[in-house]
């Protein structure tokens, strides 16, 4: 049996970050991942990270920005430690390597993004996550630890009151493989694949969030689902919030700049949740084009000039004239919202602890919270820094002190004894039709505007779902890559985080960033200034409620 003192799941920015941190805490560490670490999905976020490095940007803007954006539901002790250590992550996310974008006089370049009051977002073109992956891969890389890539969470073991390690799948050679570690940490990503429109990879499918909640760790706040205003096409490739930071405008059919009736002050550039629904609201009431992808608008940012669009646009001239067919430089993007980001994750402190000892989270998965009910673009980068460190040390300090864990050899049977009986059934339900019905119907009931009835009807077919998930089974016998298990194992975890965003949101009769009831359309701090926390029975999530942390800034109603 493998034994490992720390185990990272997870080798996106906050894996690697996490690993780090524990690695030269002194400890023996290994990450467990799905796929190979350059290719994780923190590579995928084009438009920047944010740090309050310029000359005349502060440390409490940046802090004054984030609770404003987060509708108020951030918790401000978070935020401020996240702000304050932002500065420093940059610069040593530089020093480690990391080739960001120059001014003329060398400085770090900065781009201006949505509910920031200044330009406060470094970045590398619009290549900004793929640049820091590198760069921290190649720190980490001169370290010693064990990398076990291609390798499935299945399960986090907790018995004891405590972590004992995790199972996973090799997918390489198909079989389950548990690994004891005195601390595991979560650094999976979000779980934007239960959407079926998500400009997230296939590969977010919240796995470490499923297996941390079905441990018995809290989810946080899981109904705040963020929406980009702009990807493209059917499955909703991302077109960066840097297209608007550069001075990209948004149109309707009739060449309106309606960005002017919802947010007069900073139009494009007003915070995810504003842009998303006005863009929404156009096409709902037939102001938007039609097309075979759907119905959309118009990304404009032809007067930008050929030379900018091509120089700081790099990404997103390749993904328009590869994938869309048309020229960003001459013509229109047509671009819709769609699903980006989980704001809600596994319930953590600052230093990445959980309510299950020996158990820490970082980044997407993870809930801290700094993002509240909405998240400012570039804010996620910086976090999965920021936190990714702190958990590393936390759990590296942990696992210094922590007992040896009691996993046996044995006990391997026991938990893999699920999945045998998938492979066991002669009939039953294919996983992949399962999860296509789930993303469906999240598309279609639980999305940028809510009412109660779509809820409801929602929770009712994720049940349904999970219903006949009771019966899956696994047709492909084989081994390796064996496509068809991945797809169950991940599915399950899918459903689960499904029905506790569902629950969460039909209990939260108020509108607050990301969250708009249709039926509750205004901000209610009396009854909800509240974190939602949904723990595992064998009925369903059960929601308890905890405080918001508040330091300096009291709420206010949010304009932009
Ligand atoms: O923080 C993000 O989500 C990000 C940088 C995305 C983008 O629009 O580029």
């Amino acid at each position: 049996m493998l034994r490992h003192e720390v185990v990272v799941v997870g080798a996106g920015l906050a894996g690697q970050r996490a690993a780090l941190a524990a690695v030269q805490a002194g400890r023996d560490v290994a990450i467990v991942t799905k796929l190979h670490p350059l290719r994780s999905h923190s590579g995928a976020a084009q438009g920047g990270i944010n740090a309050a490095i310029g000359v005349n940007d502060s440390i409490d803007a940046h802090i004054f920005d984030t609770v404003k954006g987060s509708d108020y539901l951030g918790d401000q002790d978070a935020i401020e430690f996240f702000c304050k250590e932002a500065g420093p992550t940059v610069i040593e996310m530089e020093h480690f390597g990391t080739i960001f974008s120059r001014t003329d006089d060398g400085s770090l370049a900065q781009r201006p993004f949505g509910g920031a009051g200044f330009p406060r977002t470094v970045y590398a073109a619009d290549r900004t996550g793929l640049a820091l992956l590198q760069g921290l891969w190649e720190q980490l890389g001169s370290q010693r630890f064990t990398l076990y890539e291609e390798w499935e969470l299945a399960r986090v073991v907790v018995r004891e009151g405590r972590v004992q390690g995790i199972v996973a799948l090799d997918k390489k050679t198909g079989e389950f493989q548990q690994v004891a570690a005195k601390a595991v940490i979560i650094a999976t990503g979000g779980a934007g694949r239960i959407y079926g429109r998500s400009t997230n990879a296939h590969s977010c499918t919240g796995d470490g969030a499923a297996a941390a909640y079905n441990a018995g760790a809290f989810l946080k706040d899981m109904e705040f689902v963020q929406f980009h205003p702009t990807a493209l096409l059917e499955g909703g490739i991302l077109v960066t919030e840097g297209a608007r930071g550069e001075g990209g405008i948004l149109k309707n059919a009739s060449g309106e700049r309606f960005m002017t009736k919802y947010a007069p002050k900073v139009l494009e550039l007003a915070s995810r949740d504003v842009v998303a629904r006005a863009i929404t609201t156009e096409i709902l009431e037939g102001r938007g084009f039609t097309g075979p992808y759907g119905p959309y608008v118009h990304l404009e940012l032809m007067h930008l000039g050929k030379e900018k669009i091509e120089s700081r646009l790099q990404e997103i001239c390749d993904l328009c004239r590869s994938f869309a067919g048309m020229d960003p430089v001459t013509d229109p993007i047509p671009i819709s919202p769609a699903q980006h980001y989980m704001m809600g994750g596994v319930g953590t402190n600052i230093p990445g602890e959980t309510n299950v000892p020996g158990l820490y989270a970082a980044g997407e998965a993870a809930c801290v919270s700094i993002h509240g009910a909405n998240r400012l673009g570039g804010n996620s980068l910086m976090e999965t820094l920021v936190f990714g460190k702190s958990a590393g040390a936390a759990a590296a300090a942990y696992a210094a002190k922590a007992p040896a864990t009691t996993l046996q050899p044995s006990d391997l049977d026991e938990v893999t004894a699920t999945y045998r009986t998938w492979f066991g059934r002669t009939d039953g339900e294919d996983p992949s039709a399962i999860r296509t019905e789930l993303q469906q119907t999240m598309d279609r009931y639980v999305n940028l505007f809510r009412i109660e009835a779509d809820l409801t009807e929602g929770l009712r077919r994720v049940r349904a779902v999970k219903e006949r998930f009771s019966r899956v089974r696994v047709v492909d016998q084989s081994k390796v890559f064996n496509i068809n298990l991945s797809d169950a194992i991940e599915t399950e975890h899918m459903i689960d985080l499904a029905e506790v965003i569902i629950v969460g949101a039909i209990a939260r009769t108020e509108s607050r960033g990301a969250h708009f009831r249709k039926d509750y359309p205004k901000r209610d701090d009396k009854n909800w200034m509240k974190h939602t926390l949904a723990l595992r029975t064998p009925s369903g999530p059960a929601l308890s409620y905890s405080p918001v942390a508040f330091t300096r800034w009291e709420p206010k109603e949010r304009v932009y």
